[in-house]
Formats: C-alpha cells, sequence, structure tokens
C-alpha cells in the first residue's frame, strides 16, 4: 500500500468540490405547491432540505417493503435519499466467497435513482453482519478478502452510489478511545485506511464516509479518537471525504447539547458530516428540532438520514423513534423537522458564490436516456457533472459544454438558455449508472 498523497497516482483524481452542490430528487414531484406571487413553503422533507443549501433527507429502506405501497407512498413523497438498511451488507452481498448476490441492492438502487433520489452505500467493511466463511477467517487471508469485498461491491455500485460508508463502527464504545478489537482489526491498524484505497480505486466519484454511532457528544473518549483518525487521514492523504454520525438517540443514548459542536469539529478537519440513522427515543420534537437547527448551522453537513420511515419500520420499533407512527401518520416530531427545515436561515446560495442543482430523470430507452439539471440561486452557472464508464453523453441541450477527465467530466455553462440544461447519455452496456453533480459554481 502507498502513503503517497490522494490524487499523485496514475489515476483520475478524486474531486473535492469546495463548493456545496446539490442532486436533489424530482422537485416537481416532491416540491410545494406554489401559490402565484407567493413563496410557498416546501410541503415535504426532501424538498424542504434541497432549498437549504442543496441538502437531502433520507431514510433506510427495506427491500422487502418495497411492494408495500403505504411505504413507498411515504418515501416517494417525502424523502430524497435513501440508504439500503441492509442489502448492502457483507453478509448480503458475498454470502459465499467471491459469489456476490446483487438482487435487493439493486431493487433499492433502481427505485431511488429512477426517481432522483441519491443512494448512501452501506457499508463495505464491518465488524458486525459478516458472512460466516468471513467471521472464521484471519490474517492476510482476511485482509485480503476484506480488500476484494470492498473493490467487487464499490465497482458494482460505481456511479450509482453518492456516499459508501467504507468502514462502520470501527472504535470501541466507552473511555478507553481504542479500536474495537474485530478481526478485521486484528489484521492491523491500517486495515481501515486499507479499505478507504481500495474504495477510491474502485470508485473515485463517490464520496468516502467513515460511519459511527456514539460518536455524536464531543466530549466522548470515542469521538475523539475518531476526530483524531480523521485529523490523520486528511494529513497523510488518505482519501476520506466525510463522517458520518449514525445519531441513534435510542436505547440509553440521548442528543447532547454539544452535538453542534462536534458537527463544525469535524468538518473543521476538511471532510462533510452527515446524520445517517437517526432516530430519537419516542420521538420527541425538541430533540428532532435540535438536530436539524445543527445540521442548517454547519454548511458541511450535508443532510440527515432517519432509520426507517415508520415506527413498526424501526429496528427498535418499541421506543417509537421514527417520524411516521405505524399507520404510515406524520407524528409531531414529523412537523417539528418540517418546520425547522423551512425556518432554516442555511442559505440557497452556498457562501463563496455557489449554486445548486436538482436533477430530473427523463426519458429512459433501451441504449440511451435523458436527464435534466434545473439550477437555483444563480443566473449564471457552471455545472460540473460525473459520466462513469463506459457510458458516454452523445448530445446536450440548453448550455455550452466542455469535456474533461477522460471525457468521464461534462461541464456545463449557461448559455442564455434559461436555467435548466439537458443531455443524452449512451449506456454503452452499463444501465444502471445515472450522472452525479460534482459541482456548481455562480458564473
Ligand atoms: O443496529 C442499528 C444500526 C446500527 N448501525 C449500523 C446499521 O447497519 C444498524 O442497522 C441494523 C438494521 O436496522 C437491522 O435491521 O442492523 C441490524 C444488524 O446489525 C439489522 O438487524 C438485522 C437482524 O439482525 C437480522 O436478524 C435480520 O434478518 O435485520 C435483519 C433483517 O431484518
Amino acid at each position: 500500500m502507498s502513503d503517497e498523497p490522494a490524487g499523485t497516482a496514475g489515476r483520475p483524481r478524486r474531486l473535492r468540490v469546495v463548493l456545496v452542490t446539490s442532486t436533489v430528487g424530482l422537485l416537481a414531484m416532491v416540491g410545494a405547491a406554489v401559490l402565484p406571487g407567493t413563496a410557498a413553503a416546501a410541503s415535504t422533507l426532501g424538498a424542504s432540505a434541497a432549498e437549504r443549501g442543496g441538502r437531502y433527507f433520507g431514510t433506510a429502506v427495506a427491500a422487502n417493503k418495497l411492494n408495500d405501497s403505504a411505504y413507498t407512498t411515504i418515501l416517494n413523497r417525502e424523502f430524497n435519499q435513501v440508504t439500503p438498511e441492509n442489502e448492502m451488507k457483507i453478509d448480503a452481498t458475498e454470502p459465499q466467497q467471491g459469489q456476490f448476490t446483487y438482487g435487493n441492492a439493486d431493487r433499492i438502487v433502481q427505485h431511488a435513482l429512477s426517481r432522483g433520489m441519491r443512494v448512501r452505500g452501506h457499508t463495505l467493511a464491518w465488524h458486525s453482519q459478516q458472512p460466516g466463511w468471513m467471521q472464521a477467517m484471519s490474517g492476510s487471508a482476511l485482509r485480503n478478502a476484506m480488500l476484494n469485498h470492498v473493490t467487487q461491491v464499490a465497482t458494482h455500485f460505481r456511479g450509482k452510489v453518492a456516499w459508501w460508508d467504507v468502514v462502520n463502527e470501527a472504535y470501541a464504545d466507552g473511555g478507553s478511545g481504542a479500536r474495537r478489537d474485530s478481526n478485521l482489526q486484528r489484521t492491523g491498524n491500517d486495515w481501515i485506511e486499507a479499505a478507504f484505497r481500495a474504495a477510491d480505486q474502485a470508485d473515485p466519484n463517490a464520496q468516502l464516509c467513515y460511519n459511527d454511532y456514539n460518536i455524536d457528544n464531543w466530549n466522548d473518549a470515542k469521538t475523539q479518537a475518531v476526530y483524531r483518525m480523521v485529523q490523520d487521514f486528511k494529513n497523510r492523504g488518505v482519501p476520506i471525504d466525510c463522517v458520518g454520525l449514525q445519531s441513534h438517540f435510542t436505547g440509553g443514548s440521548n442528543y447532547p447539547s454539544n452535538y453542534r459542536t462536534t458537527l463544525s469539529s469535524f468538518a473543521a478537519l476538511g471532510v462533510d458530516v452527515h446524520i445517517t440513522e437517526l432516530d430519537i427515543r419516542n420521538a420527541p420534537s425538541d430533540a428532532y428540532r435540535n438536530v436539524v437547527n445543527d445540521c442548517l448551522a454547519v454548511s458541511r453537513c450535508k443532510g440527515i438520514t432517519v432509520w426507517g420511515i415508520r415506527d413498526s419500520d424501526s429496528w427498535r420499533s418499541g421506543e417509537s423513534p421514527l417520524l411516521f407512527d405505524s399507520g404510515g401518520n406524520k407524528k409531531p416530531a414529523y412537523n417539528a423537522v418540517l418546520t425547522a427545515l423551512n425556518n432554516g436561515t442555511a442559505p440557497t446560495t452556498p457562501p463563496g458564490g455557489g449554486c445548486t442543482t436538482s436533477v430530473t430523470p427523463g426519458t429512459v430507452w433501451g441504449d440511451r436516456y435523458n436527464t435534466s439539471v434545473t439550477v437555483s440561486g444563480a443566473s449564471t452557472w457552471t455545472v460540473v457533472v460525473a459520466i462513469t464508464r463506459p457510458q458516454t453523453v452523445s448530445t446536450t441541450w440548453n448550455g455550452s459544454a466542455s469535456w474533461d477527465g477522460g471525457n468521464s467530466l461534462l461541464t456545463m455553462r449557461s448559455n442564455g438558455s434559461g436555467n435548466t440544461f439537458g443531455f443524452t447519455t449512451m449506456m454503452n452496456g452499463n444501465s444502471g449508472a445515472r450522472p452525479q453533480i460534482r459541482s456548481c459554481t455562480a458564473g
């Protein structure tokens, strides 16, 4: 393994997007009803989050519930980001060594991407939910099997997953600040950075996150230990883009009053922060409102994912920790979250002259598909879109196009044709990947 800084190897450089951008859901589907002459508040979580600097509001999704119309009605209406709850885990994707199964994960990804929702991949390397063959392994055989798993799965979902939880829950609870003991940890302390480098090689366009629970309270030893790891990775050029705070305020863990300090402290290291698995015992409106306000206060907090839709979907259904009751009705916490999002002062145009984008999937043919992108927050703009090989763009409209990065980066500049541009992508044998917006710059 090389210790050279990211970006010096002879492969496409990971794009470190400085300006805030967004790929949001179908605004036409999830947006607010707009009354003539008034700026109506958004009426759904995803649409409102998108208006706050291009953030997302997402949920964990279980493949076996996609046939439940009560479930998908709420999913499709409210959320513009999806995390497969169990379907991308190691036991699901590689049940036998070298035999990969993606059916359930692919169903969720297809459901999301066809509706303009972004996907968080969860998770590539974890001590838990390992298949039996992996649990029985150790040493270099395990290290190699783990790296192969990361490579294969990240390659399969290349161009479809916006963020990966590359490594999940690698630190111990309690006051030690130590790594969690596991078969992966016993392969050597560098297993985490090795996983990140393998994921970076497999999908240079995905944003790569470290994800954990009980790293919400800034004073906790576990939080400090993860902070120091991220700081070390940034110093040494290990390709890490983001930290996921699971934020399970269930099972006796509470929302801490210094949560905003934790978010902003991680962000100050130069990584984005994501609230990845939020649920709160008995769903108090105050705590949910505080989480939203804390995220909106930190420009690098890119979005919030709740860990399920209805209380009956929760891994801790006995604590009724979610935003919808088991009948699919909005709970008081839902209204608190939507109101906090709508009242948020986080700007539509991020500081530094950015703009935001919303992506609308268009017609899909056998060999190609259309995409349109609407820019907000700037009347003249430059938007960079990453295309996943072997897909290529054959036609663009309502903007002037140029190419970079071995023709995998499409730059579209406003040309006086309005704020919605579009393009046709040839699949060339990859029917699943979808364009990923990399940046939006005013001017
Ligand atoms: O434990 C809560 C979450 C903590 N952070 C990582 C997440 O990946 C984790 O999610 C939960 C899922 O919500 C559960 O649904 O992870 C659990 C496993 O670690 C999931 O539970 C599993 C059960 O253990 C299986 O018996 C069951 O077959 O869910 C499976 C599908 O329902």
